[in-house]
């Protein structure tokens, strides 16, 4: 539980609710505060579900498997879901302003990012089902009249989402979607920092048709609280999860009982490798955009940056121009282009980088501590972009995930030198390479050990494409058909003809 979430017994009324067998559930015997980071108002009252909170959802979600749901044609859950997507586009604005309170990111991003691509989640996965194919074999048997082997794809059952906070509908959906296109049902703990869109979701799945028990949503913490009586929860067939690798390790050992398959998107330090030939306006505006976007609190983004050492004084000029460019303050603002940090407890953490960076001799090339702004915004998270350069690779600062907005500099001589920099991390999510030498990107990618690697850009997605990470970073890969294989069980019958 975060230190600053404020907690207030029963006798309170939760203004936001658990969502389960298609209808909206206040009554909690603890109701925690919904804080928002921008300027440090309670923006809701979020019920905390108890063990027994979390079972009653479990029960719906099982009903519902054997309900009309479990009954429908492929065809008929993917026209449901283009529903579900059409609905989110509809009430465009409401996600809007929920995610914004939530989180604090400007509106230039949550409107071009977080729920167009909440929407698109639906209308892609929904088209995935109905492509899927399986396989079949013919065998020889002694009598000589054969066998027939084919295999069909059945939902695995109740599926835990348990997602992170920094692109809350974004991530919750691109795992609810894929999961209830199969035809399994849900059971969503969203993070407890942003408990606001997910709940909105349940009034878009009700009116969209989607039978009730499908999709379920209880709020809470993680241990010892809603996150781990869901993950511990008998009744789960799947656990699907985005957040720290601590996290994920705490989450396995709750799978490992019952032996429930999991699969995991997880934390990262990624690398940005430059080389003197690239492009440097377009070096320049994606390293831009891969450290400082969503306030540095995006996986896949870029927090070491190795820059060949020809390059390396322009590059570190322009980053910080860059920097310096940014624009916070009131994410509704359509010119506010940084948002604050996810909370006040978060800011600490990343501040305890900015000390340490200091201590250990880093060279600020900018920022270095909290953004002084004007009330209201003076009681929210806000903290100033940060460039570093000058620290050894031992560096915590370089070795571990900050999810802030900053990166550390190094200058590089050779090409296998940039390789064996990227690669010297416990983690392996995503790299960007920049350079117009397509031999050298090809060569490069090849041996960079992550599991996304961008050559002259920085999360374009095609969500048909493998996605996940390698290492510390992930457990298998969602996205097209990739999401289709953990979301189904295969199951071969064999016909003796
Ligand atoms: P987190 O791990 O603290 O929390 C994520 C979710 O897990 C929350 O809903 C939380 O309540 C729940 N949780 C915490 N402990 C739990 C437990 N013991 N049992 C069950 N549930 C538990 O992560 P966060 O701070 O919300 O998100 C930031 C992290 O997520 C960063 O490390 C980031 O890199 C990672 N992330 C990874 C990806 C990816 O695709 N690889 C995407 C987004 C974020
Ligand atoms: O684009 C996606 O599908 C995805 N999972 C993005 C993850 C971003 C991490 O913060």
């Amino acid at each position: 539980m975060p230190t600053s979430a404020a907690m207030r017994n029963s006798g309170t009324d939760a203004t936001l609710a658990h969502f389960i067998d298609g209808r909206f559930v206040r009554t909690a015997r603890r109701v925690f505060e919904n804080v928002s980071p921008i300027d440090g108002a309670v923006v809701g009252l979020v019920p905390e579900a108890d063990s027994a909170v979390v079972d009653d959802a479990v029960k719906a979600a099982r009903a519902a498997l054997r309900g009309p749901w479990g009954k429908m044609s492929e065809q008929q859950r993917a026209a449901i879901l283009h529903k579900v997507a059409n609905g989110i586009t509809r009430r465009f604005d409401d996600f809007l302003k929920a995610e914004i309170l939530d989180t604090g990111k400007p509106a230039s991003l949550a409107s071009h990012i977080d729920i167009p691509r909440g929407a698109a989640n639906f209308d892609v996965f929904a088209n995935q089902v109905l492509t899927l194919s399986s396989e079949t074999f013919r065998m020889a048997t002694p009598d000589g009249a054969g066998a027939l082997n084919y295999a069909i794809r059945v939902p695995r059952g109740v599926i835990a989402v348990i997602s992170p906070w920094n692109l809350p509908l974004l991530l919750m959906t691109w795992k609810v979607a894929p999961a209830l296109a199969c035809g399994n049902t849900v059971v969503v703990k969203p993070s407890e920092e942003t408990p606001t869109t997910a709940m909105l979701l349940g009034e878009v799945m009700n009116e969209a048709g989607v039978p009730p028990g499908v999709y379920n949503v209880v709020h809470g913490f993680g241990p010892d609280s809603a996150g781990e009586y869901l993950t511990r929860h008998p009744g789960i067939d799947g656990i699907t999860f985005t957040g720290e690798t601590t996290t994920g390790t705490a989450i396995m050992s709750a799978a490992a009982k019952g032996l429930r398959p999991v699969s995991f998107e997880l934390g990262g330090k990624n690398a940005a490798v430059v080389f003197a030939d690239c492009d440097l306006d377009k070096a320049v505006e994606g390293t831009t955009r891969s450290v400082f976007a969503n306030c540095g609190q995006v996986c896949l983004g870029t927090e070491r940056i190795y820059v060949e050492r020809p390059l390396f004084d322009a590059f570190v000029g322009r980053l910080k121009t860059a920097a310096e460019s940014l624009r916070m303050g009131d994410p509704f603002d359509k010119a506010t282009t940084l948002g604050p940090l996810i909370s006040r407890d978060h800011r600490e953490k990343v501040l305890s980088y900015y000390r340490k960076a200091q201590e250990e001799g880093a060279e600020v090339v900018t920022g270095g501590d909290i953004a002084q702004l004007a009330t209201p915004y003076d009681r929210g998270a806000f903290i100033r972009p940060t460039i570093w350069t000058g620290l050894p690779e031992t560096s915590a600062v370089i070795r571990e995930e900050i999810f802030g907005p900053c990166c550390h500099i190094a200058p590089f001589d050779a090409e296998e030198e940039a390789v064996s920099l990227a690669n010297d991390s416990p983690y392996g999510l995503a790299t960007s390479i920049w350079t117009e030498n397509l031999t050298r990107a090809h060569r490069v990618a090849a041996q960079i050990d992550v599991g996304i690697t961008w050559v002259n850009s920085w999360f374009l997605r095609d969500l048909r494409t493998p996605f996940g990470g390698s290492k510390q970073s992930g457990i298998g890969r969602e996205g097209g058909v990739h999401s289709m294989e953990f979301y189904t069980e295969l199951r071969n019958v064999c016909i003796k003809l």
